[in-house]
C-alpha cells in the first residue's frame, strides 16, 4: 500500500519499503529496502544538503506531485511512474517485472520508449549514444583498451535519457559492481543494478539536457574552478628521465615559441618509484630544477602513487603503520600486493584520519613552490599480478567518516569509491598545506561526485587513428557525467602516433579541456616540436590559437565550476529542439560544442581522406578561421535509423544544415554560432606572461548576441571573495538597421590586465558616418575589406557603455 511520508510517499509491502521523496521539484530520491527498513542514508557522491534537501509535495492517490513532476506507484506492484504534470511520461518502469533480485544483487528495469536515447555513464569508449549496449562500472587499469573494452577507469552511473525536446537523467547511487543495459535483453528496456549493496537513486525531471546537468552537479557538486594554467598546453612523458632532459624540453618549447604551462614528471623522477622521494642521481636537485622552470614559466605536476612499499624506514610506511593507516586482509593483516616499488600497503581512504595523514606525507612535494599539482595514478587500485588486476574483494576498509555508520567494508563495496577517496586525500592535504591555492588533483580512478576534488584522463589510450576518433565521445560522456576538466593523452599513451597523427590530436586537444601531451615509456616522443616542418608549424599554430582563446575558454571553464555545464558538449545539449534530436551527435560524426559558440568538426574518421560534411544546426554560422559567414547552407542529409531524419511536419527552421569539408592537415574546421561574442587575448607563451594588448571581443552579429569574459588571479580563492572580474556583452540591431554593443558594466573587484577592447565585428561592411560611444564619435576604427572585419579600439570602462554602429554596416543575421 501507498502512503504519504514528509516530502513524498512510501511503498510497503511483505519485506519491501520503497521511499520515493522530492529533493526539489524536478529532482526525485527513490530508496528501496529489502528487510522492512530503509538502507543507510549515506552517499560518497550526494551532498548531505542536496539529500537531505525538501520540497513541499502534494499528496495524490498513490502518490504525489510537486510543481514539476507527478509520481504514481501501484499498490500491489510498486510499479513506479513519473510523469510531468500533463501526464506525459519522464520514467517508468517496466510494466512487468521492473524489480529481480538474487543473493543481495538487484536488477531495476524502466521503459525505454522507441525514439531515446542514452548519453552518460561518464568514460565509456565506443559511441556516445548508448543505446544496444551494456555496461559494466568497475574500476579496472586497462591498458591499450579498446572501443569494446568494458569496464574502464572510472565509474559513474548517472545516464541521461534524451528524445527531441526532452532529458531526465537517473543516478544510481551505488558503489559496488553495477551493471546498465540499454534495450539489450528487451528493445524497449532499460535495466540497472548492482552486485549488492543499498537500493538508492535519482531521478532528475529535465526537461532540457542542461536543467539534467545542472540538477546533476546540485546534487553531486560542481567541479571547483581549476588554476588559469591548467588550461595552458601541459607536456608530459613516461618520464623524463632526467632533470637534465625535463629541463631540455622545457628550453625548447621556449625556443620553438611553443606556448606551454606545464611540466608533469611521472614515475621515474621517484627513487624506485617509491612515492614522496625523490630519485636524486637522475635528479640531483629537483627543487633547483622547479625553481628553473618555474623562472621560465612552467609550472611542475608530480606523480604520488597510492601504494606505498612495505620497507623499513621509510617513513610513509613506518608512520602508515604506526597510524593503522593500511587496508586490511580478511584475516585482518595489512593487505600487501605488488605495484611498481615492489611489495606495497594500500591506505584505507575510507577513513577520514588516513586521509589527513596521507595529506601530511605531500608536504615535501606541495611544500616546493612551482610544484602545482598532483597526480594520482593507478589508484582502481591496479595491483600487479593479481587475476582480478587489483585488490582481493574480502578485503576489510574501514569506515570511520562523517555522515556515516562507522563499520568495516569490503573491498567489493568500497573499489569503486577507492580512487575518489585518493584524490580527495590529496586534494584536502594540498588544500591543508596552501590553504589559499587551488588545489590541483588529476586522478584516473574516480566514482560519481569525484569531480569536486580532482580532474581526469582517460587513462592508456594509444597512438592510433582509431583512438583520437574515440576521444571525443570519451570526453564529452565524462563532462556529461560532471566531469567538466578533463583531457585524454594528446598523442595517445601506448604506442608512437605517427607525425600526421600527432599533428591532428594536438589541433584538436586545443579544444579538449584539459591540453596535456603524455607519452609511454619507449614510444617516440610526443613534444610538439618533435616531427620538424610541417609539422611544427601547424602545431605551433594550434596551441597559438588555444592561447588566444584562453579568455573564452577560462570564462567556459568558470562556467562549468558553477553549473556543472560542461566545457565540451554534445550537440544535443546545446540543440535539443533541433529535428533530428540525437542524430546531430551521431551522424556529425564526432563533432560537438566548445562552450555555446564553437562547433568543432573533425573529420569522422581522421585517417580518411574524403569529403566529409559538417552538420550546422539551426541558422546562421561564421567559419572560424576565415570569419566567413555561412547563410542558409543546404539541409544535412541525416541518414539514420528511426526517428532520425527528418519527419513529415517538421519545421524547416529546425533542420540541421550540412556543408562539405575536405580534411586538410593544416586545419582543424572549427565554425562560431551566429549571435557570439569571443574573448581573445594577444598570444602569450605562458599563463605567466601578462598578455600585451586590448582584450579582442570578436563579434559574430546574430540572434540573441551575447559573450561575456570572466578572469581572476588565476590560482587563489579569492573569486570567492569578490576578486573576479566578469562582463557580459550583448549586441543587436534597432529597427534603423543600426547595430549597438552594449558593453556590460565591470562586475567584482579584479583588475585585469587589459585596459583597452578591440572589438573585431565579422561579416561587417565599412560604416558610412562615425561609431559613437555612448554619444561620441570614435576615433579607432579600422575595416579590412579582405576579411570583412571591421576593427575598432576603446578604452574599457568600467561602468560599460553602449557602441552604436550606424545604419548598413553591420547586416541582420537568420
Ligand atoms: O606512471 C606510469 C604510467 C603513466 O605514465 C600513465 O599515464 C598511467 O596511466 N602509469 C599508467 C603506469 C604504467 C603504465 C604502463
Amino acid at each position: 500500500m501507498v502512503a504519504p511520508v514528509p516530502g513524498g510517499a512510501e511503498w510497503r509491502r511483505g519485506r519491501f519499503v520503497m521511499r520515493v521523496v522530492a529533493l526539489r521539484d524536478d529532482v526525485l530520491r527513490v530508496r528501496i529496502g529489502r528487510s522492512r527498513a530503509l538502507p543507510e542514508d549515506a552517499s560518497w557522491a550526494v551532498l548531505p544538503e542536496a539529500r537531505l534537501h525538501s520540497v513541499p509535495v502534494t499528496p495524490e492517490p498513490g502518490g504525489f506531485s510537486t510543481k514539476a513532476v507527478r509520481v504514481r506507484i501501484d499498490a500491489f506492484t510498486g510499479t513506479l511512474r513519473v510523469t510531468d504534470l500533463q501526464g506525459r511520461p519522464i520514467v517508468e518502469d517496466a510494466a512487468d517485472a521492473p524489480f529481480s533480485e538474487n543473493d543481495g544483487a538487484f536488477t531495476l528495469t524502466k521503459a525505454l520508449p522507441e525514439g531515446m536515447h542514452i548519453f552518460g555513464l561518464g568514460e565509456k569508449a565506443g559511441a556516445l549514444d548508448r543505446r544496444g549496449r551494456s555496461f559494466v562500472m568497475w574500476n579496472t587499469d586497462a591498458y591499450r583498451y579498446q572501443e569494446s573494452t568494458e569496464p574502464l577507469y572510472k565509474d559513474i552511473p548517472f545516464f541521461i535519457g534524451f528524445e527531441r525536446g526532452h532529458a531526465y537523467g537517473l543516478f544510481l547511487d551505488n558503489t559496488f559492481r553495477t551493471r546498465f543495459e540499454f534495450g539489450v535483453r528487451h528493445p524497449e528496456q532499460l535495466s540497472f543494478g548492482a552486485d549488492g549493496g543499498a537500493i538508492d537513486y535519482y531521478i532528475m525531471a529535465g526537461p532540457t539536457p542542461k536543467d539534467v546537468q545542472r540538477a546533476y552537479a546540485w546534487l553531486t557538486g560542481p567541479p571547483p574552478l581549476p588554476p588559469l594554467w591548467s588550461f595552458g598546453y601541459q607536456q608530459s612523458r613516461f618520464s623524463y628521465m632526467s632533470q637534465a632532459e625535463a629541463l631540455a624540453v622545457a628550453h625548447r618549447m621556449r625556443a620553438e615559441r611553443m606556448p606551454c604551462d606545464v611540466i608533469w614528471f611521472d614515475i621515474d623522477v621517484l627513487q624506485n618509484h617509491r612515492a614522496f622521494v625523490v630519485n636524486e642521481t637522475a635528479y640531483p636537485d629537483f627543487p633547483g630544477l622547479v625553481e628553473e622552470l618555474g623562472r621560465l614559466g612552467f609550472r611542475a605536476i608530480v606523480i604520488t602513487d597510492l601504494h606505498v612499499e612495505r620497507l623499513a624506514g621509510y617513513a610513509p610506511w613506518e608512520t602508515g603503520v604506526a597510524g593503522n593507516h593500511f587496508v586490511h586482509d580478511a584475516n585482518g593483516g595489512i593487505y600487501i600486493g605488488k605495484v611498481w616499488p615492489g611489495d606495497c600497503a594500500f591506505p584505507d581512504f575510507t577513513r577520514k584520519a588516513t586521509r589527513d595523514w596521507w595529506g601530511t606525507l605531500l608536504r615535501h612535494e606541495v611544500l616546493v613552490d612551482h610544484v602545482a599539482g598532483i597526480w594520482n595514478d593507478m589508484n582502481e587500485p591496479s595491483v600487479f599480478g593479481t587475476p582480478t588486476r587489483t585488490m582481493p574483494l574480502d578485503n576489510v576498509h574501514r569506515i570511520e567518516e562523517p555522515g556515516f555508520a562507522t563499520r568495516n567494508a569490503s573491498h567489493r563495496e568500497i573499489h569503486n569509491v577507492f580512487g575518489m577517496q585518493n584524490a580527495r586525500a590529496t586534494h584536502d592535504g594540498m588544500l591543508a598545506l596552501r590553504p589559499d591555492r587551488r588545489p590541483y588533483v588529476m586522478s584516473r580512478a574516480t566514482y560519481a561526485g569525484g569531480q569536486r576534488t580532482s580532474v581526469v584522463w582517460t587513462g592508456d589510450n594509444s597512438g592510433t587513428w582509431n583512438h583520437l576518433r574515440m576521444s571525443t565521445p570519451m570526453l564529452l560522456g565524462l563532462g556529461l557525467g560532471g566531469f567538466a576538466f578533463a583531457g585524454c593523452d594528446l598523442g595517445g599513451f601506448a604506442g608512437s602516433s605517427p607525425p600526421d597523427l600527432l599533428t591532428r590530436w594536438l589541433q584538436l586537444g586545443m579544444f579538449n579541456p584539459i591540453a596535456r601531451g603524455h607519452a609511454d615509456k619507449g614510444s617516440r616522443h610526443r613534444e610538439p616540436y618533435f616531427d620538424g616542418e610541417p609539422h611544427g608549424t601547424i602545431r605551433r599554430a594550434a596551441i597559438d590559437e588555444r592561447y588566444r582563446l584562453l579568455p573564452y575558454i577560462y570564462t567556459l571553464a568558470e562556467e562549468a565550476s558553477r553549473s556543472g555545464l560542461p566545457m565540451m558538449r554534445p550537440l544535443f545539449m546545446e540543440f535539443p529542439d533541433a529535428a533530428g534530436g540525437y542524430a546531430l551527435d551521431l551522424e556529425g560524426g564526432n563533432q560537438f560544442m566548445w562552450g555555446s559558440a564553437l562547433l568543432v568538426a573533425p573529420a569522422p574518421y581522421p585517417e580518411e581522406v574524403d569529403r566529409y560534411q559538417v552538420i550546422l544546426p539551426l541558422g546562421d554560422w561564421y567559419d572560424y578561421w576565415t570569419g566567413a559567414r555561412i547563410v542558409n547552407p543546404e539541409p544535412a542529409t541525416l541518414t539514420g535509423g528511426s526517428g532520425t531524419t527528418a519527419q513529415a511536419g517538421d519545421d524547416p527552421e529546425l533542420m540541421p544544415h550540412g556543408i562539405d569539408r575536405t580534411p586538410r592537415l593544416d586545419l582543424l574546421p572549427v565554425f562560431v554560432r551566429a549571435g557570439s561574442i569571443i574573448a581573445r587575448q594577444p598570444l602569450v607563451q605562458s599563463t605567466s606572461e601578462t598578455p600585451q594588448g586590448p582584450l579582442e571581443l570578436a563579434i559574430y552579429p546574430g540572434p540573441d548576441c551575447h559573450g561575456s569574459v570572466y578572469l581572476d588571479d588565476g590560482v587563489s580563492f579569492g573569486y570567492r571573495h569578490g576578486e573576479y572580474f566578469r562582463a557580459g556583452h550583448r549586441c543587436s540591431h534597432a529597427v534603423d538597421g543600426s547595430f549597438t554593443v552594449r558593453l556590460g558594466r565591470h562586475e567584482g573587484s579584479f583588475r585585469p590586465w587589459w585596459s583597452h577592447l578591440e572589438l573585431a565585428i565579422h561579416d561587417a561592411d565599412a560604416p558610412k558616418s562615425p561609431v559613437t560611444l555612448d554619444g561620441a564619435d570614435v576615433p579607432d576604427v579600422r575595416y579590412d575589406a579582405v576579411t570583412r572585419v571591421l576593427r575598432i579600439g576603446i578604452a574599457d570602462r568600467p561602468a560599460g557603455g553602449s557602441l552604436v554602429l550606424p545604419p548598413h554596416a553591420v547586416r541582420q543575421a537568420g
